[in-house]
């Protein structure tokens, strides 16, 4: 039978049982539901199958608080190589699939790099046959969704399943109880299948549901206490309700505690169910589970197997901690002390003693061995996993891990000198460095078909889908002009349409015949997206004075969210777009530069900016981006780096060539040479033009609304904080070297065929940052897992 007609007569079926309705009195949402149910029934059966494959392997899984998914529909489609038949299928029913494809919501479980490398490693491995599970939190609401009003960020809730899942599949039968001294909760898992590009593997992706053991009180009820009725239930789901609960105060806090537990506990319950199945004892365990802890929230994993190991299963202290070394592995994704974490030993005590017992044994046996060496008192301090109050989630999962990992060269080799040093004098074997990668199939030939056909037709080959470092023989075309004014004119086609989706969704219009100049990420200071507003301003400014200035019309496009509860952010959020408001409304300025501060920055709004952008501005201080991985999308679409020595920008331009971007600013060493002695004042009133732009903050230019955002922000500069040093980031130091390399990013983009031969440079070179490169380090060198590429055929 017709392969289109089936899923077709399966969404009829659908919508008739499901909405009432024939499919063609559905709503968009409706048909979009139908369509991916329709689509579910195909890709189940094979799913089985590859579960079963697996079977008597060792298996990966993948401990993570984010996954940050996107949209799923057409990276589905693609993977499973039916993406023109089920768009020739809308278009015989009358259905856009660019209107069905909008209608899905972001999966957004995550806040940014860490829960999209989670994404991104699920699609390699299962791209490339490797058993990996990922487990995490099936958060009712994803990240928030970002309004402006007045400049201002606004935070609303992300109903993502308002109109239900249709990706995810409810296993009743295989929930699991988890318990806290407070009381006992069902955790229910949600599986979603990770299809893997034209492959044999379907993997899955288990999320957790909180739900209560009893839904319902009966007696308080008939009692007439309606709200303890449901108590049981709203503490239950408040569990899994958001990504990061607010953590200033301790209620707060122990919410976070309990997500942590709640998803550990579930999935090593649920690993070792599995295990026990075909196992009588636990001593090949290890031989057949590597379990990876996604930086240090699931780190209670290690504890929490303990306890089922020597207070269920029976197993020794000594067989147990064996067992567990052996198993686990930490990624380590930062360097800002403020982001390593710890837990007050209270709340441990209250929440989860049993834990907080294990955790205490683990501890005193880790100051044993230290002893053992020779070291004792002030240097075994340093190691300490319960250090006065708190208990120092890194040093437990490095001490419980026999793996750990920094994400890029400079981050591990840090972490090895520097944070860590203690460490890795004690255990060097265990260090390892694993540089980030992103998947291709969705960065390039999801998000950017033409320069994909492109890359087919000139190599002849797709096998680049597979296998990135293809794109290598691309640097063949270097001097071939008709190549290069290709790969113009696809950006410019790409270019129109990010201008178009912006006039549509942000009601900014934007030349798209000037440079994208982009920085899009979390916003965070430490990544200086104030550096680059005062770049902004202090160019209107010229501008302004000299409105014969030589200068390529440019548009600085941002999209970024700010943690709700991190006011200095939000200030730069607000300072970008009044800066927006000034500069798009000066008819003095003919136009020249745009600021575009897109809303609600997400992974499928990415997909539309990174293939249109020119500029990629990755410009952190020196030593704090552990990696980043935007980097990496922006260069595979071709895009040269305007960046510091930092993080992955570094392997960037060693790959394709610092001539080919732009580099500036403080390196590390720089950074520790004059850290002591730093004034940022020298540079405030010595370096022409910035004292203007900083000023801008308090002299009347910008209205903050009295809310005294600004003012905080120039004190954070100038005068720093009873927690910092003035302008910690160096900002102003590093101001001028910056607005230099944006010039030279001026002149040199008048030379069209100068500038594409940088861009092919880069993508003809970004084969290192395929995400299946970092999948197979990982699996080869942490995880020993096998591939099962080329044996069954599931389907
Ligand atoms: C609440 C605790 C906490 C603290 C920090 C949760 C989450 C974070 C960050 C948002 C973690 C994060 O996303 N780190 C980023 O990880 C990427 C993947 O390795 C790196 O490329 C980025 O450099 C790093 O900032």
């Amino acid at each position: 039978m017709d392969y289109k007609f089936i899923i077709k007569q399966r969404m009829e079926g659908y919508t008739l049982t499901s909405f009432g309705k024939n499919l063609q009195e559905c709503s968009i949402n409706e048909k979009h539901i139908a369509l991916s149910k329709a689509l579910m029934e195909e890709i189940v059966p094979p799913w089985r199958e590859s579960e079963k494959k697996f079977k008597d392997k060792k298996r990966a899984y993948y401990l993570s608080s984010e996954y940050l998914m996107g949209r799923a529909l057409s990276n589905n489609l693609i993977n499973l190589n039916i993406k023109n038949e089920i768009e020739s299928l809308m278009n015989d029913i009358g259905v856009s699939y660019n209107d069905i494809e909008e209608a899905e919501e972001d999966a957004a479980l995550g806040n940014g790099g860490l829960g999209r490398l989670a994404a991104c490693f699920l699609d390699s491995a299962a791209t490339l046959d490797y058993p990996l599970t990922g487990y995490g939190i099936r958060y009712a609401f994803g990240i928030f969704k970002q309004k402006f009003m007045d400049g201002f960020q606004v935070e609303a809730a992300d109903d993502w399943l308002k109109y239900g899942d249709p990706w995810s599949i409810r296993k009743e039968d295989e929930k699991v109880r988890v318990r806290f001294s407070s009381g006992e909760i069902y955790a229910v898992p949600y599986d979603t299948p990770i299809i893997g590009y034209k492959s044999n593997t379907i993997n899955t992706l288990r999320l957790w549901k909180a739900e209560p053991l009893e839904v319902f009180n009966f007696k308080e009820f008939n009692d007439q206490h309606y709200d303890l009725a449901v108590k049981e239930k709203n503490d239950a789901e408040n569990i899994g309700k958001v990504l990061y609960p607010n953590d200033s105060n301790d209620e707060g806090k122990i919410l976070r505690l309990k997500q942590q537990y709640f998803f550990v506990s579930a999935s090593l319950q649920d690993i070792v169910r599995n295990y026990k199945m075909n196992h009588s004892d636990f001593k090949d365990f290890s031989y057949y589970h590597a379990i990876q802890l996604n930086d240090t929230h699931p780190t209670v994993a290690i504890p929490e197997l303990m306890r089922i190991f020597t207070r269920i299963e029976g197993l020794s202290w000594e067989e147990s901690w064996n067992i567990v070394v052996n198993t686990f592995a930490y990624t380590n994704h930062t360097l800002l002390a403020e982001a390593l974490e710890q837990w007050p030993v209270k709340l441990y005590k209250a929440l989860l003693p049993e834990i907080y017992d294990i955790i205490v044994g683990i501890n005193n046996q880790l100051m044993h061995e230290l002893g053992g060496r020779g070291i004792y008192n002030s240097e075994a301090y340093q190691y300490e996993i319960i250090q006065h109050d708190s208990i120092k989630m890194a040093h437990l999962a490095i001490y419980g891990s026999k793996s750990i990992n920094g994400v890029a060269k400079i981050h591990s080799d840090l972490l090895k000198d520097r944070e860590l040093n203690q460490w890795y004098r004690l255990y060097p074997e265990r260090f390892n460095n694993k540089t980030n990668g992103i998947t291709q199939r969705r960065w390039l030939l999801q998000s950017n078909q033409e320069l994909s056909n492109f890359i087919t037709e000139l190599l002849q080959t797709d096998s680049w889908i597979t296998d990135l470092s293809k794109l290598k023989d691309l640097e063949r075309y270097i001097n071939d002009e008709n190549v290069l004014r290709k790969f113009l004119d696809i950006k410019q086609i790409k270019k129109d349409q990010l201008a178009e989706y912006i006039l549509k969704h942000d009601g900014v219009q934007i030349d798209s015949k000037s440079i994208y100049d982009v920085q899009i990420k979390r916003m965070h200071e430490y990544k200086r997206q104030l550096l680059n507003a005062f770049h902004i301003l202090d160019l209107y400014y010229r501008l302004k004075e000299d409105p014969n200035m030589d200068i390529v019309p440019r548009t600085f496009i941002f999209g970024a969210k700010a943690a709700p509860g991190y006011f200095r952010a939000k200030a730069v959020i607000k300072f970008i777009n009044d800066i927006a408001n000034l500069v798009n409304n000066d008819s003095d300025i003919g136009g020249k530069i745009r600021v575009v501060f897109v809303e609600n920055y997400r992974v499928s709004y990415a997909e539309r900016i990174f293939p249109a952008a020119d500029v990629s501005e990755q410009i952190s201080t020196a030593g704090k981006e552990a990696s980043g991985t935007g980097n990496m999308k922006f260069m595979l679409n071709g895009a040269p780096t305007l960046g510091t020595y930092d993080g992955a920008n570094i392997e960037i331009v060693q790959e394709a060539g610092e001539d080919n971007n732009f580099i500036f600013g403080l390196r590390v060493e720089d950074i520790m040479e004059i850290q002591s002695s730093y004034n940022p004042y020298e540079y405030y009133n010595g370096v022409p033009g910035l004292r203007r732009v900083v000023d801008s903050l308090i002299n009347g230019t910008f209205d903050d609304k009295g809310t005294g955002v600004y003012s905080e922000l120039y004190d954070s500069l100038l005068k720093g904080a009873n927690w910092h040093r003035p302008d910690n980031y160096f900002i102003l130091k590093d101001f001028e070297d910056y607005r230099n390399a944006q010039q030279a990013i001026n002149d040199i983009y008048k030379d069209r065929i100068n500038w594409a031969k940088r861009c092919w440079m880069n993508i003809a070179n970004a084969g290192k940052f395929s995400s299946d490169r970092t999948i197979e380090e990982y699996a080869r060198e942490i995880w020993n897992i096998e591939s099962t590429k080329q044996e069954v055929n599931i389907r």
